[in-house]
């Protein structure tokens, strides 16, 4: 548009002229109609208007319309100045006698930003209101830091252990509730988990609200994040979600500093004009802050739109630039350019024009933008805030690009920012860095606990319990701890579904429960729930869907409990985060169950995860249609043999991969026990199968070893003369073993124990526990772990199978007190039936029954000519190429 030629400058100022009278006498919604109108003519009539999602580069909210701050502008920049000089501290104390790093150049250029934020506008959950929920950028931490220690909530000696974690006592690098549990509640550092998170989480608060588990009036979802955060595809990936789902509960404020940490966001052209497009484009309320109210009277004047053609003629690599330079090169290179502009700045000094600041550093504008982003209704807002990286740094690093890791600084630059922002230091002290407070009875000190009262109170303060939950006993399953019946047969997946049943039933905890799909609820066998629960959707259902005549039709409903959330693990992952951390950001527990392609778990949304057990969710993820040969048909990218050794990286995570309905019934009763009658923070993967067989009735007292991850599934025969083997199994593949149990014995006389393995991570937890505590006190009596109780005594060679990659059965090696023999699937997928597959990946019971004769052989039970034989009658290829390699 602004490189269109004006053919005919009269005729132009003509139809301005007219539009300012429409706009003077008949308001700018007036104007909004008529100028839709027109382009509606415009389009109807054949011309071609090309879309465009962006506006001038000026602010969004003219000067005249901005809500003036009710603040005491002078205090709040003495506390603003206070709070940057002790965030650049601690870094640079950190730095002094250690190398542990920290950013000092992105809080410089957010500190308004936040600011604002926590002297206006952002409640604590006190009784009147529920809380507003702020997704603080990780990598401004200091910030945060610096703000609760001049509140007097932190001390002096945690400022010094910033980043100086491991002696207790200190501050985490970045915002992480599992290090600091009573302050940070969202992770936000890995970079677009923030953004993507805070969608959700604000779609979960109308969830809640809307099915009336918690007042969300008025609360606000805050998330802070940084322009070069946004290139990852999941700060933008779910932007048409929130405007989909009108999301008004929820603010964006991205800092456009310019920078990223090498350089330029877009040095060559504009990221806020880039991101306003974006989201717009995708429905979002956009509000501009870019320019400071400095640049007001300049604005006014420029009456033919040359400031405002030079303002969004000049890419970002130039912005940057200007600020890393002084007044005097912004005279000659920006106002430059053009006469008339040097004119309009001819009185002006240059230290006039080097004041002239971004909307970001200015609290009349963002308070301006905060007071219309609350304001707005209908639409998510994201505010895209011009600041300058490094703000204050001076020639330390001010708008340089190496500005993000600067984390020292010498006298000189103190001494500048000290003048910048007025403190007072005396000189002789400046180089002890010295942290600054406010004496209690100051007016700032005042000022700042009189703002948080009216807002609630302390703001970093994070849930860490709610009220416990009445979880129904074991007995309320008893169906599903007999015996299948005569002939029936099903998978663990519809197992769970039947769990599933009986506790969105169950008077205490049903409407706690919330059952989550992206789009597999059908593969799971759980469409019966869509009538009986409901999809929850906020305007419920405008249609007659299309399968109404049926009993379980396909129902969408304001207070369903269902979230559907479409092909969208992330999206689904981010709702379960939100509903599994409930407990701590509304104080109710949820319960929640999201189930999903194994494949399409851990291995797709690890992050995710992981961000999960930092967030200290409580939860069920149910690894649906698992096991390398047990999804048959399906292939390679499909066919999960890993999610298991990823489920074990995380701390908290619990995970099982059981075989039988019973095992599964105890493990999630167990789970629902832990999480939300004794509030651990711990969250549970459960791997469950499409394939059908009889389910056995649970072996008495075998609750215990189930839970621990072990437990004797049946007896071999005692007769001792005869070779005898330790079978170890999970999951599917615990049905081939089995299997080769019966062949040992019949075809070789091999009696065989056999083990049933829930959870090969839990054993080896517990394992590594005792060992260590064992190492540890050297002079008292050794103690077992689980793996060696079960074990000891316990005669001939131990094999193990299951469907995942070797290393899971492995774990264990160092706890088997004799012979070890792993079989498991390693190598890529492939489409084919069960049977070949487990044939293909050598965990079939034939494969066992070899291991275990090779393992018989090996400690002279056997001669070796017997397991040649063995092969020789199952079709077994010793040259077989590894599955592995092909
Ligand atoms: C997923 C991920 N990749 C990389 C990083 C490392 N990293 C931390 S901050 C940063 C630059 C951030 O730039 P921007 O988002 O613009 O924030 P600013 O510091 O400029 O406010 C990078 C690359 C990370 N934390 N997470
Ligand atoms: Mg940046």
């Amino acid at each position: 548009m602004e490189s269109q030629p004006d053919i005919d400058p009269q005729e132009t100022q003509e139809w301005l002229d007219a539009l300012d009278s429409v706009i003077l006498n008949a308001g700018g919604e007036r104007a909004h109609f008529l100028l839709e109108k027109l382009i509606e003519k415009a389009r109807r009539s054949g011309a071609y208007l090309p879309y465009s999602a962006k506006t001038a580069y000026l602010n969004t909210i003219p000067t005249g319309k901005e809500e003036r701050s009710p603040g005491n502008n002078a205090i709040e920049h003495r506390i603003r100045s206070y709070v940057r000089w002790n965030a650049m501290a601690m870094v640079l104390r950190a730095n002094r006698d250690t190398n542990v790093g920290g950013h000092i150049a992105s809080f410089a250029s957010a500190a308004t930003l936040y600011d604002v934020g926590y002297n206006h506008f952002w409640h604590a959950p006190c009784e009147t209101h529920g809380g507003d929920l702020v997704y603080v950028q990780g990598h401004s931490s200091p910030g945060a830091y610096s703000y609760a220690f001049l509140s007097g909530e932190l001390s002096e000696e945690q400022l010094d252990n910033f980043r100086q974690e491991a002696s207790g006592n200190g501050l985490s690098s970045y915002p992480h509730p599992w290090l600091m549990p009573t302050f940070w509640q969202f992770p936000t550092v890995s970079m677009g988990l923030g953004p993507l998170m805070a969608i959700y989480q604000a779609r979960f608060m109308k969830y809640l609200g809307s099915r009336g588990l918690v007042n969300t009036e008025g609360r606000k979802i805050w998330a802070f994040m940084g322009d070069g955060e946004m290139d990852e595809p999941e700060s933008l990936g779910a932007i048409p979600l929130a405007s989909r789902e009108n999301l008004d509960n929820l603010i964006f404020v991205v800092n456009c500093n310019l920078q990223r940490l090498d350089g330029p966001v877009r040095g060559n052209g504009k990221i806020i004009q880039e991101l306003e497009g974006a989201f717009r484009g995708a429905g979002w309320n956009v509000i501009k802050v870019i320019w400071g109210s400095y640049w007001d009277p300049l604005l006014a004047k420029d009456t033919k739109g040359l400031l405002q053609k030079r303002m969004m003629e000049c890419v970002d690599g130039e912005y940057q630039n200007f600020k890393s330079r002084d007044g005097a090169y912004v005279r000659k290179h920006f106002f430059g350019k053009y006469p008339e502009l040097l004119e309009m700045v001819a009185n002006m000094s240059d230290d006039d024009i080097w004041r002239l600041n971004r909307g970001g550093h200015d609290p009349y504008k963002v308070y301006a933008a905060y007071a219309a982003a609350v304001k707005h209704t209908g639409q998510p807002t994201v505010i895209l805030a011009k600041t300058i990286k490094g703000y204050g740094m001076g020639e330390a690093g001010e708008a340089q690009n190496i500005t993000h890791q600067q984390k020292k600084m010498g006298t000189t630059s103190l001494k500048a920012f000290r003048n910048r922002f007025g403190l007072d230091i005396p000189d002789d002290k400046i180089d002890e860095i010295p942290y600054l407070t406010f004496s209690k009875d100051s007016p700032e000190f005042t000022y700042m606990q009189d703002c948080r009262k009216v807002l609630g109170g302390t703001f970093h303060h994070r849930k860490t319990r709610a009220q416990a939950l009445q979880i129904p006993p074991l007995s309320a399953f008893e169906a599903l701890l007999k015996a299948g019946g005569e002939g029936r047969e099903s998978s663990t997946t519809m197992a769970f579904v039947r769990i599933l049943n009986i506790l969105v039933k169950d008077k205490q905890i049903g409407k706690h429960i919330v059952p989550i799909v992206a789009d597999e609820s059908r593969t799971f066998g759980m469409e019966g729930m869509f009538r009986q629960l409901g999809i929850w959707s906020s305007v419920g259902q405008l249609y007659t869907p299309q399968d109404a005549d049926q009993l379980m039709y396909y129902k969408e409903d304001k207070h369903g409990q269902i979230l559907q959330e479409g092909i969208n693990e992330a999206g689904a992952m981010s709702s379960w985060i939100a509903a599994a951390t409930a407990y701590s950001t509304h104080g109710i527990q949820m319960i929640p169950f999201f189930i999903f392609y194994s494949m399409f778990g851990f291995q797709r949304i690890g992050d995710l995860a992981w961000a999960a057990g930092d967030m200290r969710c409580r939860g069920f993820l149910l690894g649906g249609t698992a096991g390398r040969t047990t999804l048959n048909g399906e292939g390679l990218q499909h066919e999960d043999g890993h999610s298991h050794i990823v489920a074990s990286t995380i701390p908290n995570c619990v995970s099982y991969d059981p075989t039988f309905a019973y095992e599964l019934t105890v493990i999630i009763q167990d789970g629902l026990r832990r999480m939300y009658q004794e509030q651990e923070d711990i969250y549970y993967y459960i791997t469950v199968m499409n394939e059908n067989y009889p389910h056995p009735e649970m072996p008495k007292g075998a609750e215990q070893g189930i839970l621990k991850g072990m437990y004797l599934f049946s007896e071999g025969s005692k007769k001792k003369k005869e070779p005898r083997v330790q079978l170890l199994g999970s999951g599917t593949i615990l049905r081939e073993v089995i299997a080769a149990a019966a062949i040992l014995k019949d075809d070789y006389n091999v009696n065989a124990d056999i083990w049933s393995v829930t959870s090969f991570n839990e054993l080896r937890r517990e394992a590594l526990d005792v060992v260590r505590w064992n190492m540890l006190h050297p002079t008292e009596p050794a103690k077992a772990s689980h793996v060696e109780n079960c074990l000891q005594g316990r005669e001939g060679p131990v094999v193990a199978a299951t469907d995942y990659m070797k290393i899971y059965a492995d774990q264990i090696r160092e706890f088997i007190p004799g012979h070890y023999r792993v079989l498991g699937t390693d190598g890529f997928g492939r489409s084919d039936t069960r049977e070949k597959l487990r044939h293909f990946f050598e965990v079939d019971r034939f494969y066992i029954t070899v291991a275990a004769l090779k393992a018989l052989s090996e400690e002279g039970k056997i001669p070796s000519e017997q397991v040649v034989q063995a092969m020789q009658k199952y079709g077994i290829d010793p040259e077989k190429p590894n599955p592995v390699t092909v």
